[in-house]
């Protein structure tokens, strides 16, 4: 990893940063990403069988379960360092906006307050006829929630491929991504659209890149800087250059 001074300069002299997470800022919280080829979810699982909306009409019950399972292996994940600063940065910075893919809402146990969420959120359920959201729901017999308001099956309210994200969130990133001085890509894959083209976006507009990841990623090579290594090590870094916070107080602003 090298921070140097002029990307320091670089964000200090922002007046607007959108940042994208993706799943690898919530790996060193323990969560598995997808992409992964050992640990990734879809290299254990098909992503047509649980991930779609056809999956869910075929076999609800399989794919109810899952996200239940998933939902059980969230109990007790507290959000890591690389949630901490960039719960920081939103503090720090007032045109900073924070975009995410992630469903595990770590962002928000960190302490971001506006937070947009691509993907959905894999605490909450909706019914299936369109009669609302819910984070709390009943089961039926076969043990999948059941709709309060029409009795119709409830689904995770996350966007499976082939849907289209949700309409406000993804017309407030895009303009966020027009916008920003700079752009964050942080832990992801960049291969899932329309999120992957969010920095594309910024670019055309002349934003700065940067991009933080294990790995090299399609964005790389158009990236301004590119910080190799775990993000729970990299933006605690940054926010350390950047704003002089230290230590403990990246993870509690009142130490
Ligand atoms: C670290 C790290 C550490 C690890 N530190 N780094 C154009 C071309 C081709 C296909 C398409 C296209 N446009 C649309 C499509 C289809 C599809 C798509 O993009 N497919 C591609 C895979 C090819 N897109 C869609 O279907 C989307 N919908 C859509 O386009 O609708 C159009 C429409 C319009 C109108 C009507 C109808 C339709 C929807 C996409 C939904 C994605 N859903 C999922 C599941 C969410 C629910 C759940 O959790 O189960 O979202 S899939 C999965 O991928 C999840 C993630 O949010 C998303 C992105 O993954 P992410 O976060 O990038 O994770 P990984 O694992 O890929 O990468 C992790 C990265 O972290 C790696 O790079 C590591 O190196 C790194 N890393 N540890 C730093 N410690």
């Amino acid at each position: 990893m090298q921070i140097s001074p002029e990307m320091i300069d670089c964000l200090r002299s922002s007046r607007r940063i959108c940042a994208l997470t993706g799943a690898g800022v919530s790996q060193e919280s323990g969560l598995r990403t997808f992409r992964d080829a050992q640990t990734g979810l879809w290299s254990q699982y098909k992503p047509e069988d649980l991930a779609t909306p056809e999956a869910f009409q075929r076999d609800p019950k399989l794919v109810w379960d899952w996200y239940a399972w998933r939902r059980e292996a969230l109990k007790g994940v507290r959000s890591n360092a690389g949630h901490f600063a960039l719960a920081r940065m939103a503090e720090n910075l007032p045109g900073f906006v924070l975009v995410t893919q992630n469903v595990d809402g770590l962002h928000r146990l960190a302490g971001n307050q506006q937070i947009i969420e691509l993907h959905g959120n894999i605490q909450r359920v909706r019914c299936i006829d369109g009669h609302g959201t819910f984070e709390s729901w009943i089961t039926g017999e076969d043990g999948i929630g059941r709709c309060p308001e029409c009795g119709a099956f409830l689904r995770p309210d996350v966007v499976w491929f082939g849907e289209p994200l949700p309409r406000l969130e993804f017309e407030n990133a895009i303009s966020a991504a027009r916008s920003c001085d700079v752009f964050l890509s942080i832990g992801t894959s960049g291969i899932v659209q329309p999120a992957a083209s969010l920095p594309y976006a910024a670019r055309n507009r002349g934003a700065k890149i940067i991009e933080i990841n294990l790995e090299p990623t399609p964005l790389t090579n158009k990236a301004d800087y590119f910080l190799q290594g775990r993000s729970g090590e990299i933006l605690p870094a940054l926010v350390e250059a950047v704003f002089g916070i230290t230590g403990a107080a990246i993870e509690d602003p009142r130490r």
